[in-house]
């Protein structure tokens, strides 16, 4: 995001905040920072993050750590209304019964996917206390809300990590040790919507121009494959021979969840990276960078 940030006209510093250099556990080290580097934009982008494994497995971390972090970082913002803020929300935030497409709207109309309920938890806590900080302080804040993203610098572990970063690695690990068959968590069928991380970071930069009218804004790619497909899409791309075996003891989690994207798209953005071209650039760059 950062090198997309940085080539942008309408930004003339970005100040990037990594762990090495702010705590954000910690609302004394969020807050200095915040006072240090007085920015005219926060975009939080923090977060602790995982694929459905790691959400299930870890609730209470994910629900604790995401917590702090976002209470840390609004709080820093409260006596400084002139600072705007980008909050990262996430599809899952939406019910599991909203109908598809997702319309943003449906924020807070039901209950949760129970295999992401505490990451999406903290989420929405984050962009009540972003309202709280709109009406009684004055504060301009929009909540975006990605679909799966994927790309370059993902997390690839085999057991934590997201779909395609998992996959790209069982697959690359399947050629090489010229394995007769891969096994896929869960039923193959859910579908899902994902974006490649570049075009994520466009419609940021994107946005930094535009007046922020809506609350919420849902950014996805507009292109639904089920998990079965998309495996079928990496098996030709990383060469794989042998056969696709589908492990249904593993959960599904949501059957779908693709997102309306009017609001964006009427505002002038649209994805640009097709799946197909997205995936290929990814395990290009394990290929390079990880394997
Ligand atoms: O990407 P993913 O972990 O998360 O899984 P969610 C998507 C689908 O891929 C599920 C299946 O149906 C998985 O069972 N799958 C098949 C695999 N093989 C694999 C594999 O090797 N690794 C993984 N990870 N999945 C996430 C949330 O939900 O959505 C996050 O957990 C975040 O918190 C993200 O909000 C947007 O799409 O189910």
């Amino acid at each position: 995001m950062s090198r997309i940030l940085s080539k942008s006209s309408f930004v003339s510093k970005v100040i990037s905040s990594t762990r090495k250099d702010t705590n954000l556990f910690s609302l004394t080290e969020t807050s200095n920072k915040i006072v240090h580097e007085k920015p005219d934009i926060v975009i939080n982008a923090a977060a602790k993050v995982g694929g459905i494994m790691a959400n299930n497995t870890f609730r209470t971390e994910f629900i604790l750590e995401n917590l702090k972090i976002n209470l840390n970082v609004l709080e820093s913002i409260i006596n400084y209304p002139d600072i705007k803020l980008i909050n990262l929300g996430s599809s899952c935030i939406y019910p599991l019964d909203a109908s598809n497409p997702i319309v943003e709207e449906s924020f807070m109309s039901g209950k949760l996917e129970p295999t992401n309920s505490p990451y999406a938890m903290a989420k929405l806590t984050a962009i009540e206390m972003g309202n709280a900080l709109k009406i009684q302080y004055g504060h301009k804040i929009i909540n975006l809300m990605p679909t799966n993203l994927y790309g370059p610098n993902d997390n690839f572990d085999l057991n934590n990590s997201h779909v395609i970063p998992g996959l790209i690695s069982r697959f690359y690990n399947a050629v090489s040790n010229e394995s007769s068959e891969i096994s896929i968590w869960g039923t193959g069928a859910p579908l899902r919507e994902f974006l490649y991380v570049e075009d994520f970071a466009n419609a940021i930069e994107f946005l930094l121009e535009k007046e922020w009218e809506h609350e919420l804004l849902n950014i996805g790619s507009g292109e639904e494959v089920s998990i079965k497909q998309l495996a079928y899409l990496l098996k030709e791309i990383s060469g794989f021979k042998g056969d696709i075996v589908f492990d249904p003891s593993k959960p599904d989690g949501n059957p779908k969840k693709l997102l309306n994207l009017d609001k964006i798209n009427s505002l002038g953005w649209e994805s640009s990276t097709p799946l197909e071209v997205g995936l290929k650039k990814t395990y290009q760059w394990y290929l390079d960078n990880i394997a």
